[in-house]
């Protein structure tokens, strides 16, 4: 390849650049990694994707020298695109574990997003509108379009560096969302996550190719339709996977998370291969997809590589963010050798996913913490959240109702129901599982959504078996539980059957997020109708 096919990035191994290879890869450019600081100094165009935490990534620029090099290049005003984290590094420092000390090529403070302020979830995550200044250039396409975000700290916009501020973005306060100084810029949001050129939503992957080919992009004329304003409710494909009984990897779908067939073979349902659905859903304007590898807490998800496989095709041409559970948790194999639920995560992080979900594991350690009182950080959940950053860290979660009479009955939070239950019960509790569903414990859906905030999750999935594939709607009385008593997303999940369950959910309770899989897998109802309703009833939503 030409040199005008290169792009060097700056990879310091805190985490998953898959998605922004997949994507340079996507847009015919070659990848030169950089390995010693004259790399940095050499590169005709230099991405910086910064991830990880912000101490631990300028140790490593620090000590290896990069951080100089970086300074050097910047100064020359060489063609430099930061993101997310390799925003923040720019700034004089950042109150994240700290103050750490920055690059300082930027006049500023990084600090944590103020949740008490204005009322908001952290961390940030989904789809938020930009407010564009002039001159910003690589923007030119994102015009009236939502992009992604997922992040605790952020910049605020000052008289000190109000001439690097080329685009701001409001959640509770407005913050600095992208810079740029001639050849110089950097974007907090994902661009490699912000969908790609085609179908739907074309934003993303154009911010990239703006910046890697100046020439050749032209001013798109402003789009029409309507204007995104703040951040939006996501619309989440979830595709359940599993082997079924000939050995194949299927979508499969549970009735009450039962997935096999009322008939007389019993077989494992399956509705599509995992892959082409997930390209499909992407097509289809999903703002994110989920994979829930349901027989991950009996099979050791390592062994079970097409998991994987699945993570990697997907990947290379799907530009929203993925999600992957199942079967993370601390695993000794038959052989003896012992893996860590860090190497599981690092894996599936490795193969593609941007979050990883953990479901009986997190039980296990809510219950722990709340037995001891004391975190241990030892379980899957704080030691994947310490090193990977919490809002790479989604706990699901899968009650079930238990109705009882009398709120004193049981040691747990009850809750009067909207509906009452088969013997006229007005209330009822939400039983956690383990196992997928298999295996009740003593703890409630409440209680483990306070202590797993408390371990570090960073987003709940939250299901509920008694609606899971009914198809009549979200148990709205849980999601306003849950998404009243945390600070993080909380994802409503199981029961969608119409575009109404999606605004009824939204407008009665305050969840961030509508996850759905059968009315997607058996096409009763297309995503973009769920969008195009969620528009009428006036609810934010990606278009
Ligand atoms: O416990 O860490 O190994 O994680 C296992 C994961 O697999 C958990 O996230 C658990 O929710 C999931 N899981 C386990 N068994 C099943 C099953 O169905 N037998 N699926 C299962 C969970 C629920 C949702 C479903 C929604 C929406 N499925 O994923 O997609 O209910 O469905 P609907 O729109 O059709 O109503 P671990």
């Amino acid at each position: 390849s030409t040199s005008d096919s290169v792009v060097t990035l700056l990879d310091y191994g805190a985490g998953n650049v898959r998605s922004i290879r997949n994507a340079l890869r996507h847009l015919g450019f070659s990848i030169k990694d950089v390995q010693t600081p004259g790399d940095i100094l050499n590169a005709d165009r230099l991405i910086f994707p910064g991830v990880g935490a912000f101490a631990p990534a300028m140790d490593v620029l620090n000590k290896t020298g990069m951080g100089e090099a970086l300074c050097t290049y910047i100064e020359n005003d060489r063609p430099f695109l930061g993101i997310c984290l390799g925003l923040q590094l720019l700034f004089d420092s950042s109150e994240e574990n700290g103050p750490v000390k920055g690059l300082g090529v930027i006049p500023g403070t990084v600090g944590r997003f103020d949740s008490s302020a204005g009322g908001i979830r952290v961390p940030h995550i989904g789809w938020n509108a930009l407010q564009v200044g002039n001159a910003s250039d690589i923007l030119d396409d994102v015009g009236n379009r939502h992009v992604y975000f997922v992040h605790s700290y952020r910049a605020i916009p000052s008289n000190e560096n109000k001439d690097w501020v080329s685009s701001t973005c409001h959640y509770g306060e407005s913050f600095i969302s992208s810079i740029r100084r001639g050849n110089v810029h950097a974007v907090q949001f994902h661009p490699e996550k912000s969908g790609g050129m085609m179908f739907y939503s074309k934003v993303g992957l154009s911010v990239l190719r703006r910046f890697l080919d100046p020439k050749s992009s032209s001013k798109q004329k402003p789009e029409e339709g309507k204007k995104a304003s703040k951040l939006a409710k996501r619309v989440i494909a979830c595709l359940d996977v599993r082997t079924n009984d000939k050995g194949d990897l299927v979508v499969t779908k549970g009735d009450q998370y039962d997935v096999r067939e009322q008939s007389n073979e019993n077989e494992v349902r399956n509705l599509g291969k995992p892959v082409d659905l997930a390209r499909q859903y992407y097509k289809d304007g999903a703002d994110e997809i989920s994979f829930l590898n349901i027989t991950g807490f009996r099979d050791f998800p390592l062994g079970d590589l097409p998991m994987i496989q699945v993570l990697r095709y997907t990947s290379e041409n799907v530009f929203v963010p993925l999600t992957v559970g199942g079967g993370i948790r601390d695993f000794t194999d038959a052989t003896g050798r012992y893996y860590s639920s860090l190497e599981v995560a690092a894996e599936y992080f490795r193969s593609g996913a941007d979050k990883i979900s953990i479901g009986s594991d997190a039980v296990y350690a809510a219950e722990e913490f709340i037995k001891s009182g004391a975190k241990t950080g030892k379980s899957s959940l704080e030691q994947i959240s310490r090193v990977y950053g919490n809002q790479a860290v989604v706990v699901s979660i899968d009650p079930r109702r238990v109705y009882v009479n009398d709120p004193d009955d049981v040691p747990y939070k009850v809750i009067r129901v909207t509906n009452p239950g088969p013997n006229g019960e007005e209330y009822a509790w939400y039983q956690c599982t383990v196992s997928g569903g298999r295996e009740g414990r003593p703890i409630g859906a409440y209680e483990l959504a306070k202590a797993v905030e408390e371990l570090g999750a960073g987003e709940i999935l939250l299901n509920c078996i008694d609606c899971d594939g009914q198809g009549k709607g979200f148990d709205t009385d849980l999601v306003k539980l849950i998404s009243d008593s945390v600070g993080i997303p909380v994802i409503a999940s199981s029961g969608a059957g119409t575009p109404e369950h999606f605004s009824e959910v939204f407008e009665t309770t305050n969840a961030s997020a509508a996850l759905a899989a059968g009315i997607f897998h058996r096409k009763e109802v297309p995503i973009q109708s769920v969008k195009e309703h969620l528009l009428e009833k006036s609810i934010e939503v990606r278009m």
